[in-house]
C-alpha cells in the first residue's frame, strides 16, 4: 500500500516504535528553532542537563517576541541567548530579523525534513514540505542535544483542495473554513496532509498561513507537498540545492479524507474570542473597527503586504481608524522598502512596526477600551491583545485592508471604484543573512554565557509524594488556554525568572490564585488544578507548566488536556488526569479538599485511580493514558530528574 507524506517522513525518521497510529513513537530531528520568549528556559534546561553541544544539522535561536525592551529584562535576554548560540553551535537571529516562523522559511526550512520549534506556530513550515512540530522548551533541548523526540503516531487526515480563489479571497479564509469544519476542539494526534489541484495555484507563502493556523485546530502539524512550486520559492531565496520533491503516492492511504473547494469560499472571520468561532464577514458588514493590525507570523508575507500596498495606495486609513503594519520579516520590508510600496503604505496613514510578534503577543498596540480591532494575526482569546473589553476577530489581510479603509468590516463593494490587485510571486527574494550570526569552531565551547541578573536556573522539583492530598485550587471551564494560565504581554518579561512570573499564573482568570497556591505550598499542601474540554490549548509555553509546578500544582484533572500542554505537564512533573465519566466534573468544587492515595504506586501498577473528594465524601474514578516513559518522569518529579539521573 502507498504511502502519505507524513508517513514517508516519519519512516525516514523513527529511531523507536510502530509507525501505528496511536502508538508511541520516537523521531531524529532534523532542526529546531527556539524564539525568545521560550528560548531562554529551553537553553537553561540544555545546560542544566549537562549538554554542551548542538548535534542537530541545524539549530536557530530567534528573537522575535519580546522586542519592546522597557526595563533591562529583554535586552539581558537577549544577550543570554545570544552567548548560548555561539557557545552551543546555533545560529542566533537577531532582533528585527522577523519572526521566527517566517524567517525559517525563508533562510532555513527543507523539505522532508523534521523541525522541532518551542512555539506552537513551528508547522508553519509544513507549508515547504517540512514536518514540523510544536513542543516545550525542554523537549526541544532534548532535540538541540541530539535526543528523539517522542510523540504518539498521529492519524492523518487528507484535505483535498480544488478549484481557485475569487478575488478577495485568500489564504486566511481558507484556513478559517478548515478551523470552521474541525473546530479547535478533538484533533489531538491528527496530522493535516494537504493535497489536490488548487495547489498549482498556491505559493509557499499562502500554504504556510493555511499550515501555520493548523495550530488553532490543535494539530500536530500540517503538511504541504513538496513541487515545482516549492522549487521555485527555494530558487528565489537562493537556496535552489535544499529541495527535494515530496509527493505522496497514488494509492496512499489516509485515515480521512474531506475536500474544501476554494472557489466557493467568501471572505471570513474568526469572531471574539476563539479562532473557532467563524462567521461571514457579510455577517458582520457595517461593524464599526477602531483598529487594525496587518502582521503575525500568519499574514505578514510579501505577497500579504504588497497586496495591502496595493488597495492603500492613494487613499488614506479612515479618520477613527488606526492601522498598524508589522512586516513578517526584515526581507519583506525590505522588499516592500525597495519597490516603493512602504511609502504607498506610510502616505496611507499606515503606523509601519518592527518585524516581530509584537501585537499578537499583546506587548502593544493594546487597543482603546471596548474596541473592535480587526487583526490578520491567528489568535483572539480574551485579552490576549492586552485590552480585556475588547473585541478581535481574525481576518485576511484583504478584509483588514477594507476594514482600514472605511473604518468599518466591509466587502469590496463597500469601496466601489478598488480593483482587485493581482500578486505575482516574486521570481527573487533578496537575501542579506548579515543579521544572523553563525557559530564556528572559535565559538562553540569558547563564548562566555552572559547572565543578566533576572536570568535565573529552571526551579527544582522533588519526586511525587506517595499521596497527592491539598485542595482543588481552582475550578476552570472548557477551552482554558495558555494565556489564561500564563499571561504574557506586558508579564512576559518575566519569562526567564520563574519565581518573579509565577506571581502572575491565572491573574485575569483569579487574581488570588498565586498567592493562596504559595501558602498552601509551604504549609505542606498539593494543588490540583480542575478543568474542563481542551484544557491548556493554544501557545507551547512551558511556563504554562513550570510556573504551576513551583507553587505546589501537583495534578491536573480535567475533561480532556491538548497535546503539548499535556507534555509540558508530565515534563515537569505534574500528573495530567481524566475524568473517566466527563459528568464527574460537576462533583468537584473550588476548595474542596482532594486526595490521591498511593498514586505512586497506583501508577508503577497502572491500578485504576479514584480522587476522593473528602469534602463531599465521594470518590470520583479518574483516567490517565500514560507511556511507561511518561510514569517513569512523573515519578521522577519531571523529566530534568530523569535525564539527569
Ligand atoms: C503565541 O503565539 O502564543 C506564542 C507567544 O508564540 C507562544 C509561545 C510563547 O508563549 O512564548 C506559542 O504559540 O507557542
Ligand atoms: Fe509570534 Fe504571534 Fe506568531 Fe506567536 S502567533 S509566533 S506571538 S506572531
Amino acid at each position: 500500500m502507498g504511502m502519505n507524506i507524513v508517513r514517508k517522513i516519519i519512516e525516514r525518521h523513527l529511531t523507536q516504535g510502530a509507525p501505528k497510529a496511536g502508538e508511541e513513537i520516537a523521531i531524529r530531528i532534523d532542526q529546531t528553532l527556539t524564539q525568545d520568549a521560550t528560548g531562554t528556559m529551553a537553553y537553561l534546561q540544555f545546560e542544566g542537563m549537562g549538554l554542551d553541544r548542538i548535534r542537530t544539522e541545524r539549530t536557530v535561536s530567534y528573537v522575535d517576541h519580546n522586542t519592546v525592551q522597557v526595563g533591562p529584562e529583554n535586552a539581558d535576554d537577549h544577550a543570554y541567548l545570544k552567548s548560548a548560540a555561539a557557545r552551543f553551535g546555533a545560529v542566533f537571529s537577531k532582533a528585527g530579523n522577523g519572526i521566527c516562523h517566517q524567517v525559517h522559511l525563508e533562510r532555513f526550512g527543507e523539505p522532508g525534513k523534521t523541525l522541532l520549534g518551542s512555539d506552537s506556530h513551528t508547522p508553519m513550515a509544513g507549508g515547504l514540505g517540512m514536518l514540523a512540530i510544536g513542543a516545550g522548551g525542554l523537549d526541544v533541548a532534548v532535540a538541540m542535544g541530539g535526543g528523539p523526540f517522542t510523540l504518539t503516531m498521529p492519524t492523518v487526515v487528507r484535505i483535498e483542495l480544488k478549484g481557485r480563489f475569487r478575488p478577495w479571497v485568500s489564504a486566511k479564509d481558507a484556513i478559517l473554513k478548515i478551523l470552521e469544519m474541525f473546530s479547535t476542539k478533538g484533533n489531538v494526534n491528527t496530522v493535516f496532509e494537504y493535497a489536490g489541484p488548487a495547489l498549482r495555484h498556491l505559493d509557499v507563502p499562502e500554504r504556510a498561513t493555511i499550515a501555520n493556523m493548523g495550530a488553532e485546530c490543535g494539530v500536530t502539524a500540517s503538511v504541504f507537498p513538496s513541487d515545482d512550486i516549492t522549487r521555485a520559492f527555494l530558487e528565489a531565496q537562493g537556496r535552489a540545492e535544499a529541495w527535494k520533491e515530496l509527493t505522496a503516492d497514488p494509492d496512499a492511504e489516509y485515515d480521512r479524507t474531506v475536500t474544501v473547494d476554494l472557489s466557493c469560499l467568501e471572505p471570513l472571520a474568526a469572531a471574539p474570542h476563539s479562532p473557532g468561532n467563524v462567521a461571514t464577514v457579510a455577517s458582520l458588514r457595517g461593524t464599526r473597527v477602531n483598529q487594525v493590525l496587518i502582521g503575525s507570523c500568519t499574514n505578514a508575507s510579501y505577497r500579504d503586504l504588497r497586496r495591502v500596498a496595493d488597495l492603500l495606495r492613494g487613499r488614506h486609513v479612515a479618520p477613527d481608524t488606526t492601522l498598524g503594519i508589522a512586516p513578517g520579516s526584515r526581507q519583506i520590508l525590505g522588499m516592500l522598502a525597495a519597490d516603493g510600496r512602504l511609502a504607498a503604505l506610510i502616505e496611507s496613514g499606515a503606523r509601519i512596526l518592527e518585524s516581530a510578534c509584537g501585537f499578537c503577543i499583546g506587548n502593544s498596540m493594546s487597543p482603546e477600551t471596548n474596541a473592535v480591532s480587526f487583526r490578520t494575526s491567528n489568535r483572539n482569546f480574551e485579552g490576549r491583545s492586552g485590552t480585556p473589553s475588547a473585541r478581535v476577530y481574525l481576518v485576511s489581510p484583504e478584509t483588514a485592508a477594507l476594514a482600514a479603509l472605511t473604518g468599518r468590516a466591509s466587502l469590496s463593494e463597500d469601496v466601489p471604484d478598488l480593483k482587485w490587485p493581482r500578486v505575482p510571486t516574486p521570481k527573487s527574494y533578496p537575501h542579506d543573512d548579515s543579521q544572523f550570526v553563525f557559530p564556528d569552531e572559535t565559538t562553540i565551547g569558547r563564548t562566555e554565557l552572559v547572565k543578566g541578573p533576572g536570568i535565573g536556573p529552571p526551579p527544582k522539583n522533588g519526586p511525587l509524594p506517595e499521596t497527592l492530598a491539598g485542595v482543588a485550587a481552582i475550578k476552570a471551564g472548557d477551552n482554558v488556554t495558555t494565556d489564561h494560565i500564563m499571561p504574557a504581554g506586558p508579564r512576559l518579561k518575566h519569562r526567564s525568572n520563574i519565581e518573579t512570573y509565577s506571581r502572575f499564573v491565572f491573574e485575569h482568570v483569579d487574581p488570588t490564585f498565586a498567592q493562596r497556591m504559595r501558602e498552601l505550598r509551604d504549609a505542606g499542601e498539593h494543588g490540583f488544578l480542575v478543568a474542563g474540554e481542551s484544557y491548556g490549548q493554544g501557545s507551547s509555553r512551558e511556563h504554562a507548566a513550570l510556573c504551576p509546578m513551583h507553587l505546589g500544582v501537583k495534578a491536573v484533572i480535567a475533561k480532556s488536556i491538548e497535546r503539548i500542554h499535556r507534555a509540558n505537564l508530565i515534563n515537569f512533573g505534574i500528573v495530567p488526569l481524566a475524568f473517566a465519566n466527563p459528568a464527574d466534573y460537576d462533583r468537584i468544587a473550588a476548595g474542596d479538599r482532594l486526595r490521591l492515595a498511593d498514586i505512586r504506586r497506583a501508577l508503577q501498577e497502572r491500578r485504576p485511580l479514584a480522587l476522593e473528594n473528602a469534602t463531599r465524601s465521594e470518590t470520583i474514578p479518574l483516567h490517565c493514558d500514560l507511556t511507561d516513559r511518561h510514569i517513569a518522569i512523573l515519578l521522577a518529579g519531571g523529566r530534568m530528574n530523569l535525564d539527569k539521573a
